[in-house]
Formats: C-alpha cells, structure tokens, sequence
C-alpha cells in the first residue's frame, strides 16, 4: 500500500517537473501563477480616524498597483494578528505585512514565516524582536520624535513662568510601539523645564470612549490640571467631552496637545479646544506596495522609511483643513 502511495507521489512529482521544463522552454521559468502579487496584511484594529484613513490607503493602493491583498482585521487582539499571519503562511501568500499591534512577543511567527520563505514588512509600529532578520523592513513614523516636538512646544509655551505646571497623559494602546515611543519622547523634552510635571499618566487605547473615560476620572481625582497630552487625536476628542462636562473650557482652562493630526482633531484645533497637534500620517498604502513589489523581486530595500511628517498650531490648522483628506 505504501509502496503504492509512494509510487504514485514519484510519478506526480515526475510530471510537476516535466511540467515545470515545458514552462521554461516556453520562456515561463517559474511555477505556474497568475502572476500577481498576493499581499497578506494583519491591520490592528479600526479604533481610530487614523486607523481608518490607513486601512483606506492600503486597500486603494493595492487595488492602484493590481496587488491581491487578503486584509484581516485583528479588532486590537495581539492572538487575532498571529493567527491571521499563520494563515497568511498556510494560504502561501507572496508577501506578508502587518502593523503589530504590541512591540513584544512576535519572534514564533515571524520565525514561522521566514521558514516559508515569505518576506514580511512591518507597516506603521514596530517590534522589538533582536533578530532584525525575521523581517525585510519598517515603514511608518518616529514616534519619539511626535513625542519629542509635542514636548517641546510646551516648553516653549511656559517660557519664563513660575510656577507648577501640572500635566495629565492619555496613553495610546499599553505595549505599543506608539505609546511606548511617544511617552519617552514627550517625556525627556518636558525635562528642559522642572516646573513641568505628569501627575496622571493612564491608556486610554487610541479610543474615543476610552479616552473620555479616564480623563472624567483624571478629572475627578486632580481639581488642578493645566495640561492634557493624549497620544492621539480621538482620545483628545473623547477628553473634551469631559472637560466640557466637568464645567471646564478645554484649549482656554487646559491646554490640550495631541498627535496625528486627522480631520476631526485639526477641526477641533483649528476652533481652539487643542492647542497644538504633532502630525502622523496614515497614508503608507503607496509606499508600502511599491516595497511589496521591490521585496517579491527580491531588491533589496533601507532597513527603515521614516516618514515625514510636520506640527500644527492653531493658525496652521485654519489653513491646512480646506485641504485635508482624511
Ligand atoms: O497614532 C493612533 C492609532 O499606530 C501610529 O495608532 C498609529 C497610531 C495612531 O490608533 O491614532
């Protein structure tokens, strides 16, 4: 019976070869395919404008470059994203990208994929696995840097005052690259002025409700808040509701600062309930598919692609939104 089975595998493997050399004697060389790029990619979730607008980026710009992209949505679930990368393996996609939802804990899988041969590309966070090899590249932000000009346009603002400022966090996503590198950044910058101090730092998971949520109960625990840094607009708008409930003039009695600059957050700006916005853009789908092409030729690509990326006050928000996209 074995013998049988075995027999029969030869003589299939036999034709898949004969098969195989017609192809090339036909010009065709590899296996036959469609010859389409197939593009697995795990999105962390849809928990903010910025999500949305990226999700939106990747999925036109797929379509733009004639890529086939299988998109899962992991609803923030670090164990949602692993099971969608295994099945990305499991289908034999041509190319695997994702942005990881926490920094730690992907060295299995990415193992997994590199021992089928599948290039992968981290799109927007990064990990922080030590062997750089489990994957091709990294494309998005430097989330210390949003952190660091955040700072350091406080500082500026209490230039030459006395007195305590008190500072409350709204913390993106625990674990994440961005909260992670964006806490650290805003955090050595407000260094510059010790009058500068965090008295409540808390995540409030890039969302709206939750953002609300632990600034009505900042609100409630500290009657002396002058500053809100939030890690990214949502939670900032989010906030507003509770500072307006709490009877307090959100831009006027506390000073909000937030980060990515998406049309609600510049709108929120631009009529004075923020103060200053650091920007990060979601638009990578472009980029990304053009590396997914450069990758599956096997090119070799920069290790990192920062994206550029710029600050908004007030005034420049007034005049930026007529032209916001997203
Ligand atoms: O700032 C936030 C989103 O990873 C840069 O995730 C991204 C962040 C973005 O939920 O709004």
């Amino acid at each position: 019976m074995l013998k049988k089975v075995l027999a029969g595998v030869t003589i299939g493997l036999l034709a898949t070869s004969l098969a195989a050399c017609g192809n090339s004697d036909t010009g065709g060389g590899a296996p036959a395919d469609d010859g389409k790029i197939t593009l697995g990619f795990s999105q962390v979730g849809a928990e903010s404008g910025w999500r949305t607008a990226n999700t939106e980026s990747i999925k036109s710009a797929a379509a733009d470059a004639g890529i086939t992209l299988v998109f899962d949505d992991a609803q923030q679930k670090q164990e949602n994203q692993i099971k969608a990368i295994r099945n990305f393996i499991a289908q034999k996609v041509d190319v695997i990208a994702f942005s990881p939802v926490v920094e730690s804990g992907w060295d299995t899988v990415l193992k997994e994929a590199k021992d089928a041969n599948i290039p992968v590309i981290l799109t927007d966070r990064a990990v922080d696995s030590p062997d750089k090899t489990l994957y091709k590249t990294f494309i998005g932000s430097d989330f210390v840097k949003e952190g660091r000009v955040s700072g350091e346009w406080l500082v500026e603002q209490y230039k030459g005052k006395t007195g305590d400022v008190n500072i409350v966090e709204l913390q993106g996503t625990t674990g994440s690259a961005p909260a992670n590198d964006r806490k650290e950044g805003f955090g050595e910058a407000i260094k510059a002025d010790p009058n500068l101090k965090i008295i409540a730092s808390q995540s409030g998971n890039f969302t709206r409700a939750e953002g609300k949520a632990v600034m009505e109960a900042f609100l409630q625990a500290h009657s002396d808040i002058d500053v809100l840094f939030a890690h990214n607009d949502d939670m900032g708008l989010g906030a507003l509701e509770a500072i307006t409930a709490a009877g307090k003039v959100p831009g006027t009695d506390i000073i909000i600062i937030t980060i990515d600059a998406v049309k609600d957050g510049m709108q929120a700006l631009a009529d004075g309930k923020f103060n200053f916005i650091a920007e990060c853009s979601p638009l990578l789908g472009p980029q990304l598919m053009d590396l997914v092409k450069k990758v599956h030729a096997g090119e070799t690509i920069p290790a990192r692609i920062e994206t550029e990326e710029t600050t908004f006050t007030q005034e420049q928000a007034k005049a930026a939104l007529p032209n916001r996209k997203y």
